[in-house]
């Protein structure tokens, strides 16, 4: 076997010897060398323990990898060697879900630290969705008194009664910002617009075309409660939200959400329909494209690029400034926008969704990973940042049950984000998983048992079957298909013009 670290390095060379560890606890020599590339390091293990980096960063990975091979080579005796390592890519996230249920900043933190174990280097916060507003905003107090609760959980066939709510303070968020910032994680907030929005209505009926009110909402799936993205009173509220959100985080990128976002309102709102004939926007395709550029280019002012899911480009006319995350539905316009100079993260979701049963995303598809996008073309292919696992939490009640669906997968995507491409085999990945898990486990978080991992194919279709059956009543399938028809109506749209 390798060396037990993951993500496996670049470059290991096996040097005669062993050093063996002093009594008295390891001391390692520092060296700054600005020739090192970004985030990465050199180690070196012979007499003595040596560490070269260029930044912050790459001592920091340099630490983690030496924590890892110190601690699970056999004895106190560890092979002498030289590495050389950096990142393949340069986005290796997670996402959470702290919507659909509410996780502690404490329990945030250890996800973190379980992240950053395998050198992970984004944290993804979904706070805003149908469900529920999760960050404090001071000048709409409704948000969190109003957004931020649900009268019960009714999530496929879980259902939860009782009031349920939460919300990060200003000084949660500060907390958890300056815990990445000390990791060299990260945090990208998610405020989701135009739609998600149900918990946003419910507090401000009177952002949506129609102001009809509505309630935060108890269920999953897609919601047609949009904001209305021509008026001027619902920019301003956009606007004045994320000027309270920025001063919070001080990385360079915000995620505007932009999935799922139904386009019947827009369809039947007077203001909207003249919004678009004066723009010369064909489609509400393109409305919702138009909408995302104009809050792309507020944040701008304040030196911040935007991300958003890649529904957002399928009107053709987003900005190649903004960054797609893509999911799912046709990859040949993830390739377009790359190929106008825009940037994409992989999150393709039957590959990188941790929320998904191990029966349908396996260890061995997660550690598979993606090849290539067909159709970008090769002086455009640095668009591609990297990789992101989001974790939903519509069936995810608690903490456990988080650790169990992101691990292994999540330390299976950190090494496809980190290694070399030629790096394929799952068997030698899951055996360092399982000598590292101990590490884990100090944190409290446990993985999935392995005999889910990569399951008979007979086990894996009775694992989805059951998987559905949870996830989805009656109720929920109509709705699938509502939704369904509406894409295909979309779909026209953009065949009619
Ligand atoms: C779709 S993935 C969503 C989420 C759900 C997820 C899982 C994405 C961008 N949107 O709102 O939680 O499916 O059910």
């Amino acid at each position: 076997m390798k060396l037990p670290v993951i993500p496996y390095p670049q470059q290991v060379r096996q040097l005669d010897g062993v050093y063996r560890l002093p009594e008295g606890g390891i001391h390692v020599t520092y060296r700054q060398d600005d020739t090192i590339a970004p985030e990465g390091y050199r180690l070196t293990v012979g007499a003595g323990i040596l560490i070269a980096h260029a930044d912050r960063a790459g001592k920091l990975n340099a630490e983690r990898t030496l924590r890892q091979i110190v601690r699970h080579c056999a004895g106190r005796e560890i092979p002498c060697c030289e590495i050389h390592d950096a990142p393949r890519c340069r986005h290796r996230g997670f996402m959470l879900d702290c919507v659909r249920h509410f996780f502690t900043v404490e329990e945030i933190k250890r996800m973190i630290d379980a992240m950053a174990m395998f050198k992970m280097n984004v944290f993804h916060w979904h706070l805003t969705d149908d469900q529920g507003w999760r960050i404090q905003i001071d000048r709409y107090p409704l948000l969190t008194e109003v957004g931020s609760k649900r009268p019960y959980s009714d999530f496929g066939r879980d259902y939860e009664p009782g009031e349920y709510g939460g919300v990060y303070t200003k000084d949660d968020v500060r907390e958890i910002v300056a815990y990445c910032e000390e990791r060299c994680v990260e945090v990208i907030p998610e405020i989701e617009f135009p739609g998600h929005a149900t918990a946003i209505l419910a507090a401000y009926p009177d952002l949506s075309c129609d102001g009809h009110p509505v309630q935060v909402s108890t269920r999953g799936g897609v919601h047609t409660n949009t904001i209305c993205v021509s008026s001027e009173k619902t920019m301003e509220f956009v606007k004045n939200v994320l000027s309270e959100v920025v001063e919070l985080f001080p990385g360079k990128r915000i995620h505007l959400g932009g999935d799922e976002a139904p386009k019947d309102h827009w369809m039947n709102c007077p203001h909207c329909q003249e919004y678009m004939k004066a723009h010369g926007l064909k489609n509400a395709l393109e409305l919702q494209c138009d909408f995302t550029n104009r809050v792309a280019e507020f944040l701008k002012q304040y030196g911040k690029t935007a991300i958003v899911w890649s529904d957002s480009i399928k009107g053709h006319n987003l900005s190649p400034e903004v960054t797609s995350q893509y999911w799912v539905g046709d990859i040949d316009l993830t390739a377009e926008h790359l190929n106008k100079g825009g940037r994409t993260i992989m999150s393709t979701c039957g590959t990188f969704y941790l929320d998904m049963s191990y029966g349908q995303t396996a260890v061995s598809t997660t550690y598979k990973g993606f090849e290539t996008i067909p159709g970008v073309l090769p002086e455009r292919e640095a668009g591609i940042l990297g990789i992101e696992t989001p974790l939903w939490t519509e069936f995810i009640q608690n903490f456990d049950r988080l650790a169990f669906q992101a691990f292994p997968r999540a330390a299976a995507a950190a090494e496809r984000a980190w290694s070399p491409a030629e790096l394929t085999d799952v068997e030698d990945f899951k055996a360092r998983f399982k000598l590292l898990s101990a590490d884990l486990a100090e944190l409290g978080v446990v993985p999935a048992p392995e005999k889910l991992w990569d399951m008979s194919k007979p086990r894996r279709i009775w694992d989805a079957l059951k998987y559905w059956h949870h996830a989805m009543t009656r109720d929920d399938i109509q709705k699938f298909i509502a939704q369904m028809k509406r894409e295909r109506k979309e779909a026209e749209y953009e065949r009619e013009n």
